[in-house]
């Protein structure tokens, strides 16, 4: 089979698996699910590994900004080694958020197990399932069925579930709507930027960051991972204006500096492309509208043109980082369905 048939296949999919999901999600009572731990009353802690991990952290600042109460986000490692200080007991108990496609985990299974012994409860969200799903009664599982290595729709379908409980529980119908769009949108969008980004991928590439703000700063973490994960390239991610306070020196003519720009800092988070531009890094810009200055100096531009509030539109945004992973990969002879060094799930044999 040839490389990347799985993970590709897998990424032109999502439309299909986002509806599948959607669907689902119209059907369940979620608040039977969750209500009584709603974000008013509970601190709600998202919890994941790796792709999971940042998921956690687009689910929290999707949460914070969705019910107005602040979420967090923390790597299950950090709940077996310093707990007191994660659950750290408020005026508001924590309510945590259990992120595991495979649930099977060993780290995020070590920790439901530390919430049970601590009698905290807690929600999983999985689509494998496996024994995550039998260590709380809360489980939404998603019909995802993914067999690449790398976590691609099982990523932005798990987001997609994250957001759409918490609007729920929140009242926040007309975000639902919003993300019941986004199916037909990433379709009309795949065949559009798809090849743009397969010839784009053709380059050689030493050094690659990837930039955001806001709620798109954990979508610019995991499309570096994929990139790392995919092409066993080196790529880092920061703040977008942090990227000047030092990192800006790896810049040359090698290197590839893409941007996720925000709504509320395009002007800045655009000025720091062009200054990296000017310094010789070749760059790529992710963007909802993009102004005739910004298209014209990236190497690669992906406008969205939605219509869907800047928060429903982060999954659509991190396709184009899986796909320039995979590409790379591809074009460096790898295969991205069998990324090297890497399990679909990380056991630990303690
Ligand atoms: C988490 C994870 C992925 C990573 C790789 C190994 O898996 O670390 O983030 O990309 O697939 O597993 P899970 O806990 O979400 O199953």
């Amino acid at each position: 089979m040839a490389y990347g048939t799985h993970t590709l296949r897998e990424i032109n999919q999502q439309p299909e698996v986002w509806q599948r999901c959607l669907d689902t999600l119209d059907r369940l009572d979620l608040h039977a699910l969750a209500g009584d731990r709603s974000p008013q009353s509970h601190e709600w802690l998202f919890v994941g590994c790796g792709t999971s991990y940042y998921l956690a952290q687009a689910a929290a600042a999707s949460a914070t900004a969705l019910s107005g109460i602040p979420a967090r986000a923390v790597p299950a490692s950090e709940i077996l080694f310093f707990a007191d200080q994660t659950l750290l007991v408020r005026q508001t108990p924590a309510f945590p958020i259990l992120i595991s496609r495979s649930g099977h985990t060993s780290e995020v299974l070590q920790a439901a197990e530390l919430l049970r012994h601590r009698n905290i409860d807690f929600l999983a969200i999985t689509c494998d399932g496996n024994e995550l799903a039998d260590l709380t009664p809360r489980v939404l599982r998603l019909p995802v069925i993914e067999e690449s290595t790398v976590m691609t729709s099982s990523f932005t379908s798990m987001l997609l579930g994250l957001q759409y409980l918490v609007a729920r529980l929140a009242g926040q119908t007309a975000f639902i709507e919003a993300l019941q769009e986004l199916p037909a949108a990433l379709s009309r969008l795949l065949p559009i930027n798809s090849p743009k980004i397969e010839l784009f991928a053709q380059n050689r590439f030493e050094d690659v960051s990837l930039l955001g703000q806001g709620p798109l700063f954990p979508v610019a973490c995991e499309a570096a991972l994929k990139i790392m994960e995919s092409s066993s390239s080196y790529a880092q991610y920061f703040h977008t204006l942090e990227f000047r306070h030092g990192p800006k020196s790896i810049v040359s003519s090698e290197t590839l500096v893409g941007a996720l720009l925000s709504e509320s800092g395009y002007a800045e988070e655009s000025a720091v492309l062009e200054e990296m531009k000017q310094l010789g890094a070749r760059t790529f810009v992710i963007a909802n509208h993009l102004t005739p200055a910004v298209r014209a100096s990236a190497d690669l531009a992906i406008e969205l043109g939605l219509t869907q509030p800047e928060l429903a539109r982060l999954a659509i945004y991190v396709v184009w980082g899986q796909l320039l992973g995979s590409y790379l990969g591809l074009r460096k002879g790898l295969d991205p369905d069998s990324p090297r060094h890497l399990n679909r799930v990380v056991t630990l044999s303690v």
